[in-house]
């Protein structure tokens, strides 16, 4: 009796194999490649980071580690020309200083706006503003540095890093938002110190740090006796100290003032 020829002959090894590689194809991950950012944003990958100082301000300390999910920040400062598209489709009011020729070039930082204001717009982009926790990591990463570049500043050296206060860096008042590239945080954020501080989402609590959560913090629950929101990065009206990565600034949410602006916030999933 004759064989089948060989490649039609059932091989039962063969069989097994392929068997093997068609499961192993279906439950092995999925490589997605790089995580690719909105347009506009940097991505922030999950972990700890080291949030506070040990010998800074009573409300800096104690320099703790703190685990953030991952997020998208936007690289940038909200400019004005992004505040304009978002009262264009809502018809939300103009900031103050809206008509400031000083403030108002379109590439430059929205200034003027209230927390509430900067919560609306994030809103409207379908994201939010970023907690202390997520704002000190973008600026810092993950080695606790002190400036978003490093650790090391003397402001009236070239490159410009920052907009702080004075003249040297080559702006009196705000500058555009996409200027001093050079001063980048690790994950390429750009002015997290100086220009406009920003506005975040916790409330702010001078002793938060002593009992926070180690897992995404996001501020007292509710307002404390202060009534204030947290505020970071320092501005163009700050020296150089009151721009580091771990300074904590806090204001009524419904001031207006031409140091304050923000920029968004969106959980990556
Ligand atoms: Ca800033």
């Amino acid at each position: 009796m004759k064989c089948p020829p060989a490649a039609t002959r059932f091989n039962p090894l063969r069989l097994s194999l392929a068997i093997f590689i068609l499961l192993a194809g279906v439950s092995s991950p999925v490589h997605a490649g790089p995580v690719v950012p909105p347009p506009g944003m940097a991505y922030v990958p999950e972990g700890y980071f080291q949030m506070g100082s040990a010998s800074g301000a009573d409300d800096e300390k104690p320099a703790h580690y703190v685990y953030t999910s991952a997020y998208f920040i936007d690289k940038y400062e909200v400019s004005n020309a992004q505040y304009k598209e978002f009262m264009k489709a809502t018809g939300h009011p103009p900031p103050k200083f809206w008509e400031d020729e000083r403030f108002n070039p379109p590439d430059f930082p929205a200034v003027g706006v209230s927390w509430h204001d900067a919560m609306a717009y994030a809103r409207w982009k379908g994201r939010r503003l970023p907690t202390e926790a997520e704002w000190e990591k973008a600026a810092r990463g993950k080695d606790g540095r002190l400036f978003p570049w490093g650790n090391q500043w003397d402001p009236g050296a070239q490159p410009f890093l920052a907009n702080v206060f004075g003249k040297k860096d080559r702006y009196p008042l705000t500058a555009p938002v996409k200027s001093f590239e050079p001063g980048a945080s690790p994950y390429g954020v750009l002015n997290m110190a100086g220009n406009v501080a920003e506005w975040c989402l916790d409330w702010y609590d001078p002793d938060y740090y002593l009992a926070s959560p180690e897992i995404n913090p996001e501020g007292p629950s509710g307002p404390p006796a202060l009534n204030m929101k947290a505020v970071r990065g320092g501005s163009w009206v700050n020296g150089p100290d009151n721009a580091r990565t771990f300074k904590r600034y806090r204001n009524d949410p419904n001031v207006k003032n031409n140091v304050y602006g923000f920029r968004t916030v969106l959980p990556a999933r």
